[in-house]
């Protein structure tokens, strides 16, 4: 890498100014970018989704794949179903295992054939068959006894599956069927496998890919994440560097491609930071929420995004001529705080 001059008064060569957009930006293509940039890491991991057949399994898989509108034509699973989901840049391979009493019986029967390897394992309950309720806790037992044997030790995630009556009314039977199952359940487990429940609905699209996000969350661990997220959003943007700040300029979360663009990093942010102090003292109606600095082979960009409370601020350095213009990059910035709150960090 060639030497940089740090020094702020060297720096200034060219501010470009741009005046904002007003209104919100509009919805953008990029989580089609995330999946599309991802690639198996060979960090693959393997969940299991089991339960009795008419649970809800494939449903939640295609809600899971934005697919709603095919949940009305989908038929009972024949067998497996193999499915590869990817989430930042890791590889979730999903096994559908269609649940009719046939199919049960025979991955009870070949346990290594179908539960190998199981990294996490999502059990579906239809809480509103109460009449098959015994017939699910019987599988259950059945199925941790399984792993118990082939001495396995995956995340149980149960989902208590079509509670739309629980979490769009106000259902306080489905409440206490739900405290009833979720006891059941935690009798037979008995502390052998670490268990959590979510409460689904395939009409509350953010119920399931929450609970989605949370086990995602549980498998890598979340400064893992973040990173992923900053560097997948360099690459889509051919930067070497992407640093998310908050208003007091404290790093939330950072990629640099080489750890020598540390200086540039810590020697820019407070310039632009400065500059945007000024706008309020600018003759004109003058916006910084975003802003081009041209650097010798370099050029930075700034990026406010207002709608997130508190403010959060997108640096990205790269070489000159590569960064997308400002436009695209401000609709990426503006996606960020939802990317962040799905992974459950907190940025404020
Ligand atoms: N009320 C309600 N119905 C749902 C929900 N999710 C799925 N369903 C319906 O439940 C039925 C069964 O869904 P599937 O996803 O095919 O069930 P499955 O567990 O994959 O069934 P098998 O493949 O036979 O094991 C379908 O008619 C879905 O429309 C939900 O959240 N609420
Ligand atoms: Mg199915």
């Amino acid at each position: 890498m060639p030497r940089i001059d740090s020094s702020v008064n060297q720096i200034l060569v060219t501010v470009e100014v741009v005046a904002s957009r007003n209104g919100k930006t509009k919805a953008c293509n990029t989580c089609k970018r995330w999946s599309r940039l991802s690639h198996s890491n060979g960090n693959a991991k393997k969940i299991i989704f089991t339960g009795l057949d008419n649970s809800g399994k494939s449903s939640i898989i295609l809600a899971l794949k934005k697919s709603i509108a095919k949940i009305s034509q989908l038929k009972p699973t024949v067998g497996v179903e193999r499915e590869t989901f990817t989430f930042l840049d890791y590889t979730i391979h999903a096994h559908d295992l269609g649940g009719q009493k046939k199919y049960l019986i025979k991955y009870l029967k070949q346990p290594d054939k179908f539960f190998e390897e199981t990294d996490v394992c999502i059990y579906v309950i239809d809480i509103q068959d109460i009449g098959r309720f015994n017939e699910t806790l019987s599988y259950f037992k059945d199925l941790l006894d399984k792993y118990a044997e082939m001495e396995l030790q995956p995340l149980l995630y149960i989902f208590l599956h079509k509670a739309e009556k629980v979490l769009l009314e106000s259902d306080s039977a489905g409440e206490k069927t739900i405290e009833m199952l979720s006891d059941q359940l935690a009798e037979i487990n008995n502390e052998r496998y670490y268990m959590e429940f979510k409460v689904t609905t395939v009409y509350d699209i953010w119920s399931i890919s929450s609970s989605f996000a949370s086990i995602m969350q549980k498998i890598y661990p979340p400064s893992e994440l973040i990173e992923k997220a900053m560097k997948e959003l360099a690459d889509n943007l051919n930067a070497e560097v992407a640093v998310l700040f908050d208003e007091n300029v404290l790093m939330l979360a950072n990629f640099l491609r080489d750890e020598q663009y540390n200086d540039l990093v810590q020697y820019t942010a407070p310039y632009f930071f400065t500059f945007k102090n000024f706008e309020t003292k600018i003759k004109g109606d003058i916006k910084t929420d975003k802003m081009r600095l041209e650097l010798d082979q370099f050029e930075f960009l700034f990026i406010e995004n207002k709608d997130h409370a508190p403010r959060l601020y997108l640096l990205l350095i790269g070489k000159s001529g590569t960064l997308p213009g400002l436009d695209k990059v401000g609709e990426i910035a503006q996606q960020l705080p939802e990317l962040f709150l799905q992974l459950g960090v907190n940025l404020s």
